[in-house]
C-alpha cells in the first residue's frame, strides 16, 4: 500500500465524479403516456401484482416523466456532477425493434439530457435496467440469442440521437440480477422457471449483446463522439467462514462475477474456466446431452474481450461462504457447489438480503482490480434500505463507512475508481418490494398526487460531501 497522509485519505481525488442514481421503471410513471409499448414489469405488476409484496406498480412512481425538472433540481441542490439514469426500451421503441420510433420518447430523454448539462451534470446513461420490451418476451427475451441483435439496433438509435451529449454509457444493468429473474415463477419479471437453463442462456446472450453495442460504437459512433461505454455487474463479497471455505468464496465469485467479468475483462477471455467445467461436468451427471452452459466459439471470445472503457461495479453488501452444496438440479447455485449465508452479527437494513460490512467493498473492489489489470470502476451504485422517514441515521452512515473504504481503495491499495453515485437519488418502485423499503435519499410522499421530494438528512451529508469533497471530521474515527 502506498503512504498517504490522513488528509489525502479522506479526499476524493480531482476528476472523481459525485452524484446519484435512478432508474426508469422505478422512478417514471407514465406506463402507457404518450405511445410508450408496454414492458415485461408493466406486465407482471399488472397481471400478477400478488408477486408484488404491497400489490403495487411503477405506473406511476415517482412521476419522474412528468416531474424530471423537479429531479434536476435535487442533484443541482446537492452539487451533483452527475445523475445515472436509464433509459427504457418501450418508451423509445414500443414494440422492441427500430422500425418504430416514439419521438415523444427520444423528446422527453432530449429535455432530461438538456437540463442537465444546462445545469452542469452529467448524464450517465444505462440503456437496460431490467424493463424489456414485452414484445421481446414474447420471443422468449433473453434466452433467445436473437436479442442481441436487437439490442444492438436499440443501442444505435440511443448513440443516434443522444450520443452527442452523453458520453458514459452503461449497457447492461446487473445481468447477474436479472438471469435470475429465468429462475423462479415468484421472482422478479419476467418471472420464468428455469433454474440452471435459462440463466446461463440470459447471460450468454446479455455478454453478447454487450459486445454487439460496444464494437458497433467503435464502428460507427466513437471516432465522433468520443464516449466511454461499459457494464454494471454487481457481486456481494464473499467471506469463508473457515480457511478451508476459501476455494467456495471463489467459486462464488467466479459464477455470479466472473461469468460476465472474465469474458469481458480478462485477457484470456470466455466463461471462467471453473464455471465451464463444473457446468459441463454436472450436466453429463444430470443426463443432459448438451452442456447448460453455451458455449462461445474461439471468433465470439476475440469479439467479446476488451468490450469496455471502464467497468460499472454495483456494490451493496457480503454473505458468507462455505463449502457444500445446496440448490435444486438444475441450478446455478448448485453448480457451483457453495452454501451461502449471512453472519448474525451484521447489521441489518429494511431488505433480508441486505448487511452493513463496508470492509467488503474495500475487499472486492482490490479483487476486481487486481484480477483484470487494474481497470477503470465506476461505482454505478451503492446504498442502503430503511422503512421511510427522514432521520435516516443508519444510512447516513452508510454511506459515509462505504465511501471511506472506497477512498482507502483508490489511496491505499491504488484501485483506479473514477467516479460514485448513490444509490438512490429518490425513494422509488423497488422491484418486489414495492414501496415497502426505501434507498432514497430524498423522500417521496406517495400518497401526494405531486410527489413531493423532500431531502433526508442522508441527502444532507452527501450534499456537504460532494460540496466539500471529502469525508466530514466529525465521521472519522
Ligand atoms: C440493485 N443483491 O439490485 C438494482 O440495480 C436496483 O434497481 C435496486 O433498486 C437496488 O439494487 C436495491 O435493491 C440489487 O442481492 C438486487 O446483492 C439485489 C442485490 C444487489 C442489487
Amino acid at each position: 500500500g502506498a503512504d498517504v497522509d490522513n488528509e489525502t485519505l479522506v479526499t476524493f481525488p480531482d476528476g472523481f465524479l459525485l452524484g446519484a442514481a435512478t432508474a426508469s421503471y422505478q422512478v417514471e410513471g407514465g406506463w402507457d403516456a404518450d405511445g410508450k409499448g408496454v414492458n415485461i414489469w408493466d406486465t407482471l405488476t399488472h397481471e400478477r401484482p400478488q408477486l408484488v409484496v404491497d400489490h403495487s406498480s411503477g405506473d406511476v412512481a415517482d412521476d419522474s416523466y412528468h416531474l424530471y425538472t423537479e429531479d434536476v433540481k435535487l442533484l443541482k441542490n446537492m452539487g451533483a456532477q452527475v445523475y445515472r439514469f436509464s433509459i427504457s426500451w418501450a418508451r423509445i421503441l414500443p414494440e422492441g425493434h427500430d422500425n418504430i420510433v416514439n419521438q415523444a420518447g427520444i423528446d422527453y430523454y432530449n429535455n432530461l439530457i438538456n437540463l442537465l448539462l444546462d445545469n452542469g451534470i452529467q448524464p450517465l446513461v444505462t440503456m437496460y435496467h431490467w424493463d424489456l420490451p414485452q414484445k421481446l418476451q414474447d420471443l422468449g427475451g433473453w434466452p433467445n440469442r436473437v436479442l442481441a441483435t436487437y439490442s444492438e439496433n436499440y443501442a444505435r438509435i440511443l448513440f443516434k440521437n443522444f450520443g452527442d451529449r452523453v458520453k458514459f454509457w452503461i449497457t447492461f444493468n446487473e445481468p447477474l440480477t436479472f438471469m435470475d429473474a429465468y429462475t423462479s415463477d415468484t421472482g422478479m419479471a419476467p418471472s420464468i422457471n428455469a433454474p440452471g437453463i435459462a440463466d446461463y442462456l440470459t447471460a450468454h446472450t446479455v455478454i453478447l449483446a454487450h459486445a454487439n453495442i460496444y464494437r458497433m460504437y467503435e464502428r460507427e459512433f466513437k471516432e465522433e463522439q468520443q464516449g466511454k461505454v461499459g457494464i454494471a455487474l454487481n457481486i456481494q463479497w464473499c467471506q469463508p467462514e473457515t480457511s478451508d471455505d476459501v476455494d467456495a468464496c471463489d467459486r462464488y465469485y467466479q459464477f455470479n462475477f466472473g461469468i460476465f467479468a472474465h469474458p469481458i475483462l480478462s485477457e484470456e477471455g470466455d466463461y471462467p474456466s471453473v464455471v465451464k467445467e463444473r457446468v459441463d461436468a454436472i450436466s453429463a451427471q444430470e443426463g443432459f446431452t448438451t452442456s447448460r452452459l453455451p458455449k462461445f466459439t474461439s471468433e465470439e471470445v476475440t469479439f467479446i474481450k476488451g468490450t469496455y472503457d471502464f467497468m460499472g461495479h454495483n456494490f451493496y453488501t457480503a454473505v458468507m461462504g462455505r463449502e457444500g452444496v445446496e440448490g435444486g438440479s438444475p441450478s446455478r447455485s448448485r453448480d457451483s457447489g457453495m452454501i451461502q449465508f449471512l453472519d448474525p452479527s451484521w447489521p441489518e437494513s429494511a431488505s433480508s438480503w441486505l448487511r452493513v460490512v463496508p470492509w467488503g467493498f474495500r475487499n472486492t473492489l482490490n479483487r476486481i482490480a487486481n484480477e483484470y489489470g487494474n481497470p477503470p470502476i465506476f461505482i454505478t451504485e451503492n446504498g442502503f434500505s430503511d422503512y421511510g422517514g427522514l432521520n435516516d441515521t443508519n444510512r447516513v452512515l452508510y454511506y459515509t463507512e462505504h465511501l471511506k473504504e472506497m477512498l482507502k481503495a483508490i489511496h491505499i491499495d491504488g484501485v483506479n475508481v473514477i467516479g460514485y453515485t448513490a444509490w438512490s437519488l429518490v425513494d422509488n418502485f423497488e422491484w418486489l418490494r414495492g414501496y415497502s423499503e426505501r434507498f432514497g435519499i430524498h423522500e417521496v410522499n406517495f400518497n401526494d398526487p405531486s410527489r413531493p421530494r423532500t431531502p433526508k438528512e442522508s441527502a444532507k451529508v452527501l450534499t456537504e460531501i460532494f460540496q466539500t469533497r471529502k469525508i466530514p471530521d466529525r465521521f472519522l474515527d
